[in-house]
């Protein structure tokens, strides 16, 4: 029986307050409204912006449903809606584009208006018309990143979701939706690696491992991992990179180690781990003249960087983007068939596949270290 127009009950992971694991509960999923699209998740990966919220570092309104890195079917949509029908397989998308904006409509730019990340003020937890789709013992959940992954059935704007090629395995591409498209994007396209360069990746989880197959994939000659975890040297490798360093290895700092080890500093360096200190190693790790550094790692909330501006003025590039600078209706669905015609891996990626259920287990697997990415099935 169809269950277009009416409210779904599901199970979601409900995020009540920060720092408390998530708990499953059976919440309501009202139908979509004009141009929305209700999604049954089919997997779900846990990135660590998820981990972020709910560490309290990321300030969001709760209570809240995250989840943001998924690909699922679309079971219905709402008047209007044109660009995914019942079927569909999709990915939603974290960052939307609604192509009409000032920033969609900049060659160059990704981070569309409407991302709920940019509403004066921080996050509203809520789609664009100002309200949530979700209920939970008769209190309105929020939603993240205007996508909201760890439950049954979703509801996004059409600007947030994007059809993928039908014969795409969705446990695997839901990579796509975040983890994935940002390392590799921020290599190949936003960094723009160049072929036979040196590049230096901080932070070797599933954001910074992508980082390596696009410098690889962008022909970089040399690339250089950093992590305090040396578990992930292995798999980094496997990946891409050339050569692994431990800063806790080395008595000096590890820019200057870096700096010695390729003769001046490297040509590309990107921060995939979201700290300051980091920040500041990686954009002092470049060369100077013409070495490009790249924020990838979501800054932690509230806190300042003090930085000694000799090393911009002696020309260095101190870059960000989110979402690997795809404008995102565009490109996933491109990413997508590109996976499929093996022009990257993302197995390599998939360290660990748990139940939805086991939700808090896989964030603990995150915490510790242990795994890349835990896809949730459900
Ligand atoms: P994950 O936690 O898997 O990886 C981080 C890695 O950093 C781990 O391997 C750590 O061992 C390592 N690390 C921690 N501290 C240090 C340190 N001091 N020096 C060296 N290495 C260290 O995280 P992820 O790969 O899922 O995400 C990485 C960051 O990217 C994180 O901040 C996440 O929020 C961010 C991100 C950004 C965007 C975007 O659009 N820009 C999208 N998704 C995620
Ligand atoms: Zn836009
Ligand atoms: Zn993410």
């Amino acid at each position: 029986m169809s269950t277009a127009g009416k409210v779904i009950r599901c199970r979601a992971a409900v995020l009540w307050e920060p720092r408390k694991p998530l708990s499953i509960e059976e919440v309501e999923v009202a139908p979509p409204k004009a141009l929305e699209v209700r999604i049954k998740i089919v997997s779900s990966g846990i990135c660590s912006s998820d981990d972020h919220v709910v560490s309290g570092s990321l300030k969001v309104p709760f209570p809240v449903i995250l989840g943001h890195e998924a690909a699922g079917i679309v079971e219905s949509i709402g008047d209007g809606v044109t660009t995914v029908k019942p079927g569909d397989k999709v990915i939603p998308l974290p960052n939307p584009q609604c192509g009409k904006c000032r920033v969609c409509k900049h060659p160059e730019g990704n981070l569309c208006l409407k991302n709920d990340w940019c509403s004066p003020g921080g996050p509203t937890g809520v789609l664009q018309d100002g309200t949530s789709r979700f209920t939970c013992r008769g209190q309105a959940i929020h939603h993240f990143l205007g996508t909201s992954t760890f439950t049954e059935f979703t509801v996004v704007d059409e600007d947030s979701v994007a059809r993928i090629d039908a014969a795409a395995p969705l446990e695997k591409v839901c990579l796509i939706g975040c983890g994935f498209a940002t390392g590799y994007g921020s290599a190949i396209q936003v960094a723009k690696v160049t072929p036979g360069s040196t590049c230096a990746v901080f932070g070797l989880g599933g954001v910074g491992l992508s980082v390596v197959v696009g410098c690889r994939a962008a022909g970089a000659a040399r690339i250089i991992g950093v992590d305090i975890n040396k578990d992930k040297f292995a798999k980094a490798k496997e990946l891409g990179a050339t050569e692994c360093l431990n800063p806790r290895d080395f008595e000096k700092p590890i820019q200057e180690v870096l700096v010695e080890m390729t003769g001046g500093g490297v040509d590309f360096s990107f921060e995939v781990i979201g700290r300051l200190d980091t920040m500041e190693a990686a954009l002092a790790s470049c060369h100077m003249g013409y070495g490009v550094s790249l924020v990838v790692g979501v800054p932690p909330g509230a806190q300042k960087l003090t930085f000694d501006p000799i090393l911009l003025f002696n020309g260095r590039t101190w870059k960000g983007a989110v979402y690997g600078g795809w404008k995102s209706k565009d490109s996933i669905p491109k990413l997508v068939s590109d996976f499929m015609a093996k022009k990257f891996p993302l197995d390599p990626l998939i360290t660990h596949v748990l139940p939805f259920g086991q939700i808090n287990k896989g964030f603990d697997l995150l915490r510790a270290g242990k795994s890349i990415r835990t896809v949730l099935t459900f």
